[in-house]
């Protein structure tokens, strides 16, 4: 049987993870794992664990790993038969980066490739300020909470790429440009791993 497909799609808040995910999911037939979806759900639903999230989400920061990684662990196991993922937002920190690792060499199904969107400061806060007059994401509506994610990203998640890389896994990719464009880079970049 061919391997399956398991892509991180990385990159600081803004950086069109989100957005690529939606092109990626229907060429490759992947399911769209975004933790962010996840625990923006969690918070509709009005559940516990939702409104723990919503807290610690407006402030910027990020949730902890035991509930991130639970959440991608049931995900992952309801769809067993899928032909991959593209992880989306997931991991954030080296612990989750471990867990994953462990939770897809333990089926066999190991990451294929890391892809992550480079972008600079202005453009992400730029775009993010632009989605959050629309979107109602209040994470999005302020500045200062903004700046808080791309500070957060730059010291808990870019040093991740130091954990991939040393599996030879790690792949830059321009994220600035036509959203045309940064797919066709993707895809590019993930037939280079498959
Ligand atoms: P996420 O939902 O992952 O949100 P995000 O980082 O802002 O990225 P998103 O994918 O939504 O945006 P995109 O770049 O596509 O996380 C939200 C919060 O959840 C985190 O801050 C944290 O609190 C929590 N969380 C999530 N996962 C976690 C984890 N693993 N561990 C702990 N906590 C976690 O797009 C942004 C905007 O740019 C869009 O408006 C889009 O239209 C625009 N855009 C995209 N591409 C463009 C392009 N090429 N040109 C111009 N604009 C573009």
């Amino acid at each position: 049987m061919k391997n399956k497909l398991n892509i991180v799609l990385f990159g600081p808040p803004g950086a069109g993870k989100g957005t690529q995910s939606e092109y990626l999911i229907k060429q490759f037939k992947l399911v769209h794992l975004s933790t962010g979806d996840l625990l923006r759900a969690e918070k509709e639903a009005g559940t516990e664990l939702g409104l723990l999230a919503q807290e610690i989400m407006g402030r910027g920061d990020l949730v902890s790993d035991d509930i991130v990684i639970a959440m991608v662990r049931n995900k992952i196991d309801a769809n067993n038969k899928a032909t991959g993922f593209i992880f989306d937002g997931f991991p954030r920190t080296k612990a989750q980066a471990e867990a994953l690792d462990q939770m897809l060499n333990s089926k066999s199904e190991p990451i294929t490739a890391m892809l992550s969107l480079e972008v600079p400061e202005e453009e992400l806060v730029k775009r993010l300020l632009l989605r959050g007059a629309t979107s109602g994401r209040a994470d999005d509506k302020d500045e200062s909470i903004i700046r808080r994610r791309i500070h957060n990203y730059e010291k808990d998640t870019a040093p991740l790429k130091d954990y991939y890389n040393a599996q030879g896994k790690y792949r830059s990719v321009v994220g600035v440009g036509s959203i045309a464009d940064i797919t066709a880079r993707l895809v590019d970049a993930i037939g280079q791993h498959a």
